[in-house]
């Protein structure tokens, strides 16, 4: 992998083989758990996890107001947009880049003309209009491969060789985006663990990470915090897959993933930082 950064909106975040991995911390803003139904509390909440992230020592704040979890709707582009724009703007000079996981092209659109940093997106940036909404602007882009839609994806995921499907799909989209003449030095790759995938193809692209990163030579975003993949091996409910996540970020880290995607910031960044004083001699990095 020969890049040296991620440009990154207002930020060059360093991507460098070798370093410590970049930790993106997930940051949901979701109305439906709140008794008042509207979004005054779901933001103060919000605002008050993301200043816990930062005292945490995240590197990337990721901003969602639609669960793309298995089986749930999709949220209605005015609805989304206000989950997550006020968030945008109350987090805007909170000194961590922002970004946002859409597929929507409009909200796309609304979050770098408030200054985003980033958009990440788990449709890969398919929807008409997704690349034009931000091909102008110099915020860092995550490329997702998905199977399916969101809400049938898990039903029967089918591949072949689900590492070369995946990534002669990031590739068609990293050359889509050399077509629309956005820099290289923008883009990163995410395999998408868990969206239209068996237990069995997402340990396959675990597995696989540092062959998905020499063969599109980007850096790579891993998320497997939580996931049903943590599950299928610990026997754990969602609430108790820390320890578990923690050991699919090591192994992502160890092929060279660059940013791993997670809820649990304190613990990920202590663990990324002990794991790395300890191998950093050890794999010649
Ligand atoms: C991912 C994501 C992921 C990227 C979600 C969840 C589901 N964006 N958004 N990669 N997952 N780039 O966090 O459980 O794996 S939402």
């Amino acid at each position: 992998m020969s890049q040296q950064y991620l440009q990154c909106g207002r930020y060059r975040l360093p991507v460098t083989p070798g370093r410590r991995p970049l930790v993106m911390g997930i940051l949901n803003v979701t109305p439906d758990s709140f008794s008042d139904g509207g979004n005054y509390h779901a933001l103060e909440f919000a605002i008050s996890h993301a200043e816990q992230m930062i005292a945490d020592g995240v590197d990337i704040i990721d901003i969602g107001g639609e669960s793309t979890r298995p089986g749930i709707p999709p949220v209605p582009l005015e609805e989304e947009l206000k989950r997550v724009m006020p968030l945008i703007y109350a987090l805007r000079d909170c000194g961590k880049p922002l970004s946002i996981d859409t597929y929507k092209p409009e909200v796309m659109r609304e979050a770098l003309i408030a200054d985003a940093d980033m958009i990440n997106d788990i449709n890969g940036f398919r929807a008409p209009g997704a690349i034009d909404a931000v091909k102008d602007s110099t915020a860092g882009l995550c490329i997702m491969h998905m199977q399916g839609e969101p809400q049938t994806m898990q039903q029967k995921p089918i591949y072949d060789d689900v590492v070369e499907e995946v990534a002669a799909f990031l590739q068609e989209r990293v050359d889509a985006f050399k077509i629309a003449g956005v820099d290289r030095d923008r883009l990163c790759i995410d395999p998408g663990f868990g969206f239209g995938k068996s237990v069995e193809h997402n340990y396959a692209l675990l597995r696989n990470t540092q062959k998905l990163i020499q063969t599109l030579d980007l850096p790579l975003l891993a998320g497997m915090s939580r996931k049903s993949m943590i599950g299928a091996i610990t026997g754990k409910p969602l609430d108790r897959r820390l320890a578990g996540s923690i050991g699919a970020a090591l192994a992502a880290a160890a092929q060279g993933a660059m940013i791993i995607r997670v809820h649990d910031v304190a613990e990920t960044v202590d663990a990324l930082n002990v794991w790395h004083a300890g191998m950093v001699d050890a794999i010649g990095i």
